[in-house]
């Protein structure tokens, strides 16, 4: 059994899209992040870093109970114990490439534009800019490379995929302001569309939905973010 620590944001997201799509027998554990749930001691036991998406596998190697946490660990990790959605030996390359390319760019300046668009104090311009633009730039990094492919890694559907597709899903924040915010980016937008339209993606869309995740953006949603941006409590 895998016990998944969920929020519906991007990076849980796709880890719901994995599970979905392997069929493995998961049991969701809402952490309200906007609430500071992701602060609670069990919930650092299982992610050090405070946030989701986490799993605990109660049946990892050996038997052995086994936490996982970062989106991208979590998808390399699952494609690894079931075989599934990795592509073969040759794509090994391609698929690390991409995979961390997501990690470490199109993931995290998506987040930072959102977060500069939509919670940063106004005034701001060029973290806006930049943050925008960046994300844009990997738009356009990765929509080249999927021209005349269907998946980023060798036609097949893989983690990469997957991972893409979190963030994709946000294009409308991440380009605030844009009625079609893919549509400059044709092949990107086909690769969402064509993940997007997957049974198991609707399915993955309905995890935590039975559960009233906290909506409002508060001060203690504030604090619960970004606790960094407030001074360590004496
Ligand atoms: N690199 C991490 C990033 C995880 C992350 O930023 N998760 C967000 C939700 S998408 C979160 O937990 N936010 C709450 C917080 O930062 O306190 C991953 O890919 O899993």
């Amino acid at each position: 059994m895998i016990r998944l620590y969920f929020h519906p944001t991007p990076n849980p997201a796709k880890i719901a899209l994995f599970l979905e799509e392997a069929g493995l027998p998961y049991e969701t554990v809402p952490v309200d992040t906007s609430k500071g749930e992701q602060h609670l001691p069990a919930f650092r036991a299982v992610n050090p870093n405070g946030k989701v998406p986490a799993i605990v596998d109660t049946e990892g190697l050996g038997g052995k109970e086994a936490r996982v946490f970062d989106s991208t660990a979590i998808l390399l990790y699952l494609a690894e114990k079931t075989g599934k959605f990795q592509g073969t030996p040759e794509d090994r390359p391609e698929l690390l490439s991409w995979l961390l390319f997501i990690a470490s760019g199109l993931g995290p300046f998506s987040g930072q534009a959102v977060h500069f668009q939509f919670a940063a104090p106004e005034g701001l311009a060029y973290a806006v800019n930049r943050y925008r633009r960046e994300a844009e730039r990997h738009y356009q990094v990765l929509n080249d490379h999927l021209a005349g492919r269907v998946f980023i890694v060798s036609n097949t559907y893989t983690i990469a995929d997957m991972s893409a597709w979190g963030w994709l899903d946000r294009a409308s924040r991440v380009l605030k302001g844009s009625d079609d915010p893919l549509a400059p980016f044709p092949h990107l937008k086909r690769l969402f569309q064509t993940v997007d339209a997957r049974p198991a993606a609707q399915r993955a869309r309905a995890v935590g939905k039975d559960h009233d995740f906290k909506k409002v953006s508060d001060e203690e949603t504030k604090r619960a973010l970004f606790p960094s941006n407030y001074p360590p409590a004496a």
